[in-house]
């Protein structure tokens, strides 16, 4: 039986998502938002549109599409400045073992990410070649807690939901595993977090036993 295991990308793989929180927080500081960690976690997993949608509900703002699309640009160009020396060591703790235990144990890994900056990141961490699939912000429509990135992911490794497995670090992602029938995995706080099937800190403290019964079961 196929297994296909489905990793987010930004606070999972890769500690981004404190990019993100800057360069969002510039944005909604200069908008006379107060921007918090709190607010931070709606708009983990979500894409970068509606996450402006987001801070602008939050400060009950009404914009036009004009001022919109010069915000968006605005958040990524700052983004995308916290990743020019971006390298290996960006990587989260704990992830390689992970990725190279499944690896040789001759198990499919999918990325199912929302971001539209997902390759330039595998690309810059040097761990592009552990992929048999990609799906990213480019490729979907429907933002999570949509499915559509992790069902699409399932496809391309040529197994069923049920036999998806999902790390995740934000609400949305868990949601959206969840919603498709597959195994959710949270990295991150068990309060935040707690609609995942399983919850991990960080994958250091995940066993190779607890791999071997997602791979075996
Ligand atoms: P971009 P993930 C998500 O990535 C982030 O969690 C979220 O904060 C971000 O807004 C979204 O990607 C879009 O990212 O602006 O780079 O296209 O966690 O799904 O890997
Ligand atoms: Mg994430």
């Amino acid at each position: 039986k196929v297994k296909a295991f489905i990793f987010d990308l930004d606070g999972v793989i890769v500690d981004t998502a404190k990019y993100h929180y800057l360069a969002w927080k510039k944005i909604a500081n200069e908008l006379g938002i107060d921007f918090t960690h709190e607010h931070n976690e709606l708009l983990k997993g979500v894409s970068r549109v509606r996450s402006l949608d987001i801070i602008l509900e939050l400060g009950n703002i009404n914009a036009s599409q004009e001022d919109k699309n010069k915000w968006l640009i605005q958040k990524n160009e700052d983004y995308l400045s916290y990743l020019v020396d971006m390298d290996e060591s960006e990587i989260l703790p704990g992830v390689m073992p992970v990725l190279k235990y499944l690896k040789t144990n001759n198990q499919k890994i999918a990325l199912g990410s929302a971001s539209k900056n997902a390759r330039p990141i595998l690309e810059k961490t040097g761990i592009l070649d552990y992929f048999d699939a990609i799906v990213d912000g480019n490729d979907v429509s429907n933002a999570k807690p949509d499915p559509e990135v992790f069902v699409r992911a399932a496809q391309l490794l040529n197994a069923s939901n049920e036999d998806s497995i999902v790390f995740e670090d934000s609400v949305a992602g868990v949601q959206a595993a969840n919603i498709a029938h597959m195994n959710s995995i949270g990295i991150g706080e068990k309060n935040v977090l707690h609609e995942a099937n399983y919850i991990f800190h960080d994958f250091t403290t995940i066993e190779t036993s607890f791999l071997d019964q997602l791979i075996n079961n």
